[in-house]
């Protein structure tokens, strides 16, 4: 995340520098909608990125799945600024996402980790999430560098197309400032997740329920329990639970709730007296203060608050790590899960 900051925030001028991303005023002043297109985890982190830029930029944000987009015969033209967002930037259906771009004139850039790959050689443009070297297969580290790549060119294309001033971008600036300081504080108390990892580690099903910009993180969370414990997990907004997996709900179901502060709090709060109604085991992460009506503090992981935009890296890292212990306690390969490739470039 340091990384990811430092190579694009200019401090002394206050100032977000993608040079490498090949788009200045002038380029930013031509686009009307902006495609971002990933698989797998990197589509998470696109779909985060829709909430950021159109609340940021005030621009419509599609997102789609590399291995989709072709298939719907996408409207994209010079006006369309599509993103491909990849940790290896070699994945085949990201690169036939981006190849569809180019062929139709839309303008095209990636938000890569992997220096000189693929993608970074199509594209016009590239941002380097500079996460470093992914060790095992199932993106982590590379996918909250995603988000903060996300955010930083959220910022560039506001401040670019004059949606945002420098008192407005400064405070962005600190936001992201104090966001490392934060993630240690989760990662200093993991030890909290490894009691909720012995409670919990047997269970066949787990739910994952996020709303808003959180969303898309209940479904990393469920994603990184799949991949790395084999237990079937489901992400869900927490609105649709009454459409479907409320049917799901038992005492052998943990649900997994992510608490953000603000207006959705309170029906993030119903949702879980709906689970609790039902005999459900609800697993909490709460933003800020615990609150009695959640459950027991056995049960609750306390998350540093934070601006809004910024919450989903902080989120992040407690679901991964519960994810990880889990993993371990079950004896899985947490580096090298079976079935799984590091970038799947067929
Ligand atoms: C996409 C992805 C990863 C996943 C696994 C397989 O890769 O689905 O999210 O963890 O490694 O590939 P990428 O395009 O982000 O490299």
């Amino acid at each position: 995340i340091i990384d990811t900051f430092r190579s694009a925030v200019d401090l002394n001028r206050g100032e977000i520098r993608l040079d490498d991303l090949n788009l200045d005023g002038k380029g930013v002043a031509g686009i009307r909608k902006i495609c971002l297109i990933a698989c797998g985890t990197s589509y998470h982190a696109c779909m985060v990125g829709k909430y950021m830029i159109e609340n940021m930029c005030r621009i419509p944000v599609e997102v789609d799945l590399g291995s989709e987009f072709r298939y719907r015969g996408p409207l994209l033209g010079q006006d369309t600024l599509l993103v491909v967002i990849s940790q290896s930037g070699e994945t085949a259906d990201t690169r036939a996402a981006l190849q569809e771009g180019l062929e139709k004139g839309a303008v095209c850039r990636a938000i890569v980790n992997v220096v000189g790959s693929s993608l970074v050689r199509m594209a016009g443009g590239v941002i380097y999430t500079h996460a470093g070297p992914e060790i095992g297969v199932a993106s982590t580290k590379a996918f909250t560098a995603q988000l903060v790549a996300l955010y930083l060119f959220g910022l560039y294309f506001a401040v670019a197309s004059g949606r945002l001033d420098r008192q407005e971008l400064s405070a962005y600036i600190q936001e992201l400032i104090e966001l490392p300081r934060k993630v240690s504080d989760i990662l200093a108390r993991s030890e909290e997740l490894s009691g909720l990892a012995r409670r919990f580690m047997n269970c066949r099903d787990f739910l994952y329920l996020g709303r808003g910009i959180l969303y898309p993180i209940a479904l990393e969370g469920a994603l990184k329990l799949k991949e790395i414990s084999y237990i079937h997990a489901e992400g869900y907004a927490a609105g649709e639970m009454k459409h479907g997996p409320i049917a799901l709900i038992d005492e052998q179901m943990p649900v997994v709730v992510l608490m953000q502060k603000g207006p959705l709090f309170e029906k993030m709060l119903s949702n879980v007296q709906e689970v609790k109604a039902r005999g459900g085991q609800v697993i909490a992460l709460v933003e800020g203060k615990a609150d009695e009506r959640i459950g027991p503090p056995e049960n609750r992981f306390l998350i540093p608050e934070s601006s809004p935009w910024l919450a989903p890296v902080l989120f992040t890292v407690p679901l991964q790590l519960l994810a990880y212990q889990i993993a371990v306690l079950r004896g899985t390969d947490v580096d090298q899960p079976r079935n799984l490739a590091k970038s799947v470039t067929v």
